[in-house]
């Protein structure tokens, strides 16, 4: 049975992968942070197959002991601060966390090596935020970065140096660069997802407005359940390498806001919509669309939920939290 360690297991892609895997005959173990953590109980409830192991990416004692302790043929080092917003204030602890915890992670394999004689297979959450004023649409693998938060930036660290580990020590480590991707598991603080909550909440008479930044921005929108499995792919291959992730495809805030309400049957949604000034980040991010195609025609990777199926997904899961929420009242 091979064995796979997932950090960043309580968040939407650590719940996700888990769940792939799973499905693969994989044993799973996930890294979980704090002496009290609130989400662990949700792993042990809706993932029982999975084994909580103490560790955090700020503490490398702690990952070496996570990855001696569970012997994994596989790394997932999905754990970050991934805010973006956040990361504007809180950027020292984000530039720790999802830079450093990297190099933390990438040291901790190599000390511990791997239990068959194989290396360890690394795989780091990289991501399109990396391009952030971008110098060419579409983005590719070759594109060069310009991030544009200190999450971006931590983010071009959390890359290079997994391409500097690869070349540096022989390690098998890929990188990939997912584009955004969303779903019901979506943390409420991102945009798809509060709007997700948001219309279902109005359409249910339990919220009467809705405050958002910009509405301009253009993101290239893919489904979670469908990206981990390109994260799996990658370290199948015979060779580590590093793949854009991404549909393909750009719609902006607006759009996604408009097809949401229209999910519920609300066409004049400008209405319900308030744009808050506090809200607009210091530098954005305008346009990401991603050019997935070394993912598609090496790793075989392609897209399945299309962008309107993606947002009736999180308004109809988030109308059926919401009545439920409501009816227990
Ligand atoms: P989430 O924000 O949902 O999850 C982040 C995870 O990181 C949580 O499990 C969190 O644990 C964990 N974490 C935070 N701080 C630490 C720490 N100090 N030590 C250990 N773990 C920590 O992110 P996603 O699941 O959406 O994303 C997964 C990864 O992919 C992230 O690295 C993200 O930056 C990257 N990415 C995501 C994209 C997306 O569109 N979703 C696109 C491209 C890249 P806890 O719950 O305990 O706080
Ligand atoms: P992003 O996702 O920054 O692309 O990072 P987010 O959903 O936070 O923002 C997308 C765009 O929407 C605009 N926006 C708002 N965003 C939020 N969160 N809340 C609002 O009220 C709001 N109003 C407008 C933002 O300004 C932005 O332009 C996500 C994260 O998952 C990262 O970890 C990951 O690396 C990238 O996707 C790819």
């Amino acid at each position: 049975m091979p064995r796979a360690l997932i950090t960043g297991i309580t968040g939407q892609d650590g719940q996700h992968l888990a769940e792939f895997l799973h499905t693969k005959g994989y044993e799973i173990y996930g890294v979980i942070k704090g002496q009290a953590n609130p989400r662990a109980e949700l792993i042990q409830r809706e993932f029982p197959f999975v084994e909580l192991v103490s560790g955090d990416l700020t503490d490398l004692p702690s990952l070496i002991k996570a990855v001696d302790s569970t012997q994994p043929d596989e790394v997932y080092n999905l754990g970050a601060v991934s805010f973006v917003a956040m990361s504007f204030t809180q950027a020292e602890l984000t530039a720790n966390v999802t830079g450093l915890g990297v190099l933390r992670m990438l040291d901790a394999v190599r000390i511990v090596g791997g239990h068959t004689g194989n290396p360890i297979r690394f795989y780091q959450a990289s991501s399109s935020e990396m391009f952030g004023k971008v110098r060419e649409t579409p983005q590719n693998e070759m594109t060069p970065f310009h991030p544009r938060s200190p999450y971006g930036c931590a983010k071009v660290f959390g890359h290079d140096i997994t391409v500097n580990y690869r070349e540096s020590y022989g390690m098998y480590a890929c990188s990939g660069i997912l584009f955004n991707h969303e779903g019901p598991r979506r943390g409420l603080e991102f945009v798809t997802r509060k709007v997700s909550q948001a219309v279902a909440r109005i359409k249910l008479g339990l919220q009467d407005s809705l405050a958002l930044g910009t509405l301009d921005s253009k993101r290239d929108w893919g489904y979670a359940g469908d990206y981990v499995k390109a994260m799996w792919m990658m370290l199948q291959q015979p060779e580590p390498d590093d793949y854009v992730v991404a549909t393909g495809e750009t719609h902006s805030v607006r759009e996604f806001v408009e097809r949401a309400f229209a999910e519920v049957g609300i066409s004049d949604w400008e209405r319900y919509v308030q744009q808050d000034p506090k809200l607009f980040r210091p530098a954005e991010v305008d346009l990401l669309i991603g050019d997935a195609s070394k993912a598609r025609e090496q790793l075989g990777w392609k897209p399945e939920l299309s962008f309107p199926d993606l947002v009736r997904m999180m308004v109809e899961n988030d109308l059926r939290i919401e009545s439920s929420k409501a009816r227990n009242a």
